[in-house]
C-alpha cells in the first residue's frame, strides 16, 4: 500500500493536483475539506458545526476530522493506497493518522509539500471565491487567519515526516501540468524504493 500526503498552505493546489494524481495512480482520495463541505451541503449536524469554524478561517476540531478519516479508511478496506489532501493539519491529527494506518499494517510513504508565496495564494483564493461561492475564500481577513493557523498549527507537523526522511518539497508555482510532472517524478522515485 502506497500512502501519500499532499501538504501545503490554503490555496497551494492540493485539491487541484489530487484530482490528477488519483486519476493516474488510482489512490483513494481523502480530502477533509471536501468531506466537510459535503456535510455542510447536506445540512447535517456535523456540517453545521464545521461551518461555524470554516467560515472564520479556523480548523474544525480534531475529533470531528479524525472520526471522518477513521470511517473513510474503514469504508475503503481494499484500497491500493490513500492520498490524504488537507489532512493531517495538527500534531494530534498526524499522531492519529499514524495509529490508524499502523492498525491496518501500513504507513505513510511520502509527504509532498507544495511551496507557494503568500501573495500568489491570496490571488488564487480570492479568484476562486468569485466563482465557488466558498465563504472562506471571499474575505481577505479570513484568508489571512487561515495562513496564520497554517503557520502555527499545521506547518510544524512537516518536521515529523522530515525526521523519518519521508518529506519532499515541490515548487507549487507554474502551470498545473509542470507541477503535476514534478510531483509524479517524486512519487515514482519513492515508489521504486518502497517495499
Ligand atoms: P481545504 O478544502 O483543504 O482547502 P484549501 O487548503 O483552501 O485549498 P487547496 O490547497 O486544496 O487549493 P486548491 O487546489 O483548491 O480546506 C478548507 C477549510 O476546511 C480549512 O480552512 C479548515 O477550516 C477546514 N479543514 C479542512 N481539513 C481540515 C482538517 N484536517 N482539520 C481541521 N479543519 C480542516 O487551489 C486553490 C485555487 O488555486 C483554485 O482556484 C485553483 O484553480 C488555483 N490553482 C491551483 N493550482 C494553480 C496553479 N498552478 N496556478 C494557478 N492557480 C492554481
Amino acid at each position: 500500500m502506497f500512502n501519500l500526503i499532499l501538504f501545503g498552505p490554503p490555496g497551494s493546489g492540493k485539491g487541484t493536483q489530487s484530482e490528477k494524481l488519483v486519476e493516474k495512480y488510482r489512490h483513494i482520495h481523502l480530502s477533509t475539506g471536501n468531506l466537510l463541505r459535503e456535510e455542510i451541503s447536506n445540512r447535517t449536524p456535523l456540517g453545521l458545526e464545521a461551518k461555524s469554524f470554516m467560515d472564520k478561517g479556523q480548523l474544525v476540531p480534531d475529533e470531528v476530522v479524525i472520526g471522518m478519516i477513521d470511517s473513510s479508511l474503514e469504508y475503503h478496506k481494499e484500497a491500493p493506497g490513500f492520498l490524504f489532501d488537507g489532512f493531517p493539519r495538527t500534531t494530534a491529527q498526524a499522531e492519529a493518522l499514524d495509529k490508524l494506518l499502523s492498525l491496518k499494517k501500513t504507513e505513510i510513504a511520502l509527504m509532498i509539500a507544495l511551496e507557494v508565496s503568500e501573495e500568489e495564494l491570496v490571488k488564487r483564493l480570492l479568484n476562486r471565491g468569485k466563482t465557488s461561492g466558498r465563504s472562506d475564500d471571499t474575505n481577505e481577513t479570513v484568508i489571512h487567519q487561515r495562513f496564520s493557523v497554517y503557520r502555527n498549527e499545521t506547518a510544524p507537523i512537516a518536521d515529523h515526516y522530515k525526521k523519518l526522511k519521508k518529506f519532499q518539497t515541490i515548487k507549487g508555482e507554474g502551470s498545473v501540468e509542470e507541477i503535476f510532472d514534478a510531483i509524479c517524478q517524486a512519487i515514482d522515485k519513492r515508489m521504486k524504493n518502497f517495499a
